[in-house]
């Protein structure tokens, strides 16, 4: 395949959608792609220094003239200025709303004939397809991309049934970096955080948003607790963290759950680990579950979104109504107090990263869809 120059913009801060983003651009990278980068900032995963990546800051000034900074007309006008001086071939936008219109706009600015891909990973269609004031942007976004794909059957259904575009989305699943996301001996990791050798060890790793429903992974720690000796891990940081911590400190299980905050090694914690609790509300796919799954730990989610495409029930976790936190914990005490079960499970959900999300032909998929675009100009 001929190598071609891929201009990628996504959200750079944490948060799945921008990690897929910055590892594809790093694995096209590999390939001997030029990845050019348009983000406000470098993208949290982008650590290595690659000869062929490109970083383009997208600078918002904020005059006093305006209300608001105006971010999107910057991004558009950055992204029309790298299409021109990098001859870009494809521009690869993760989230329809703003980035897949800033491409149109940049492409229109340009007078390139520029091929626009839009990823869409979630928030832009669960959340604010539901809102009216942006419904007609998000479609109008998808409908001037050339490939529009989406990271689950799932949020492609939705997609349909909610912006009612007729356009064609592709399901791409998301993947994870192997070198990375993958069983790891870890020495005395457990004794440092006080955790007793016959301890159980849950995790839950988000951003803290509400859709990711707290309330509900601590009443489910709580009922494991009543029945064996266990830690919770709650990884990551956001709006309800506070609201959470409030919530531990009068409970029971106030000594056993361990606020950790954003940590860079997730794959280490992982790999202390029996149990990934997803409980949320909302959910395109869940990356965590995968990245989890690959360490082999096998994860109990709510039959919400794209989660069932991710945990395949009773072979590499469980999935449970939203809300029936009494079946949840069942699910979570059935594998915590069997360690064979657990064994097979921890298995199971190795083998399905392995193969159902297998990176390389995920990369491979990527690429065939730029070729497409490349071909047809
Ligand atoms: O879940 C979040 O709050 C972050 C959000 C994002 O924009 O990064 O994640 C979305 O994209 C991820 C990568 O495709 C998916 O794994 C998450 O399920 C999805 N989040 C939601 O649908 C709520």
């Amino acid at each position: 395949m001929r190598k071609l120059k891929i201009g990628i913009t996504c959200y750079p801060t944490v948060g799945g959608s921008g990690v897929i983003a910055t590892e594809l651009g790093k694995m096209l990278a590999e390939r001997g792609h030029e990845i050019h980068f348009i983000t406000s900032s470098v993208p949290f995963r982008l650590k290595k220094i690659y000869p062929n990546v490109f970083f383009h800051e997208v600078e918002v000034n904020n005059y006093s003239v305006f209300q608001y900074p105006p971010y999107d007309i910057a991004l558009a006008s950055k992204m029309a200025d790298v299409i021109k001086d990098e001859k870009l071939d494809v521009l690869h936008v993760h989230y329809a709303i703003p980035h897949a219109v800033c491409a149109v706009l940049a492409r229109e600015m340009c007078g390139e004939n520029i091929g626009i891909v839009t990823t869409l990973h979630g928030t832009d269609i669960s959340v604010l397809g539901q809102d009216s004031t942006l419904a007609q942007a998000i479609k109008y976004g998808i409908e001037k991309s050339d490939i529009v794909t989406a990271v689950s059957n799932s949020l492609k259904q939705q997609t349909y049934d909610l912006i009612g575009t007729t356009k064609k989305i592709e399901t791409v699943y998301n993947f994870v970096d192997e070198s990375v996301f993958k069983p790891i001996e870890v020495v005395n990791l457990k004794e440092q955080f006080g955790i007793k050798e016959d301890e159980r060890v849950l995790i839950h790793v988000s951003n803290f948003r509400k859709i990711k429903n707290l309330p509900d992974i601590l009443s489910v720690f709580m009922k494991i607790r009543d029945n064996m000796p266990a830690k919770l891990l709650l990884v990551g940081d956001g709006p309800e963290k506070h609201r959470i911590m409030e919530q531990v400190k009068l409970s029971s299980v106030k000594n056993d759950v361990l606020f950790l905050g954003k940590q860079e090694n997730v794959a280490e914690l992982f790999s202390i680990s029996d149990l990934k609790l997803l409980l949320s509300e909302k959910e395109s796919f869940g990356l965590v579950l995968l990245e989890a799954m690959a360490c082999g730990v096998p994860g109990i989610g709510t039959n919400i979104g794209g989660i069932p495409e991710v945990i395949e029930h009773g072979v590499n976790g469980y999935v449970a109504e939203l809300g029936d936190v009494d079946q949840a914990a069942i699910y979570a005490l059935d594998l915590l107090t069997d360690e064979e079960k657990l064994m097979r499970f921890r298995q199971a959900a190795i083998n399905t990263v392995q193969t159902k999300f297998l990176t390389k032909p995920i990369i491979d998929h990527y690429e065939q869809l730029y070729e497409r675009l490349v071909a047809l100009r």
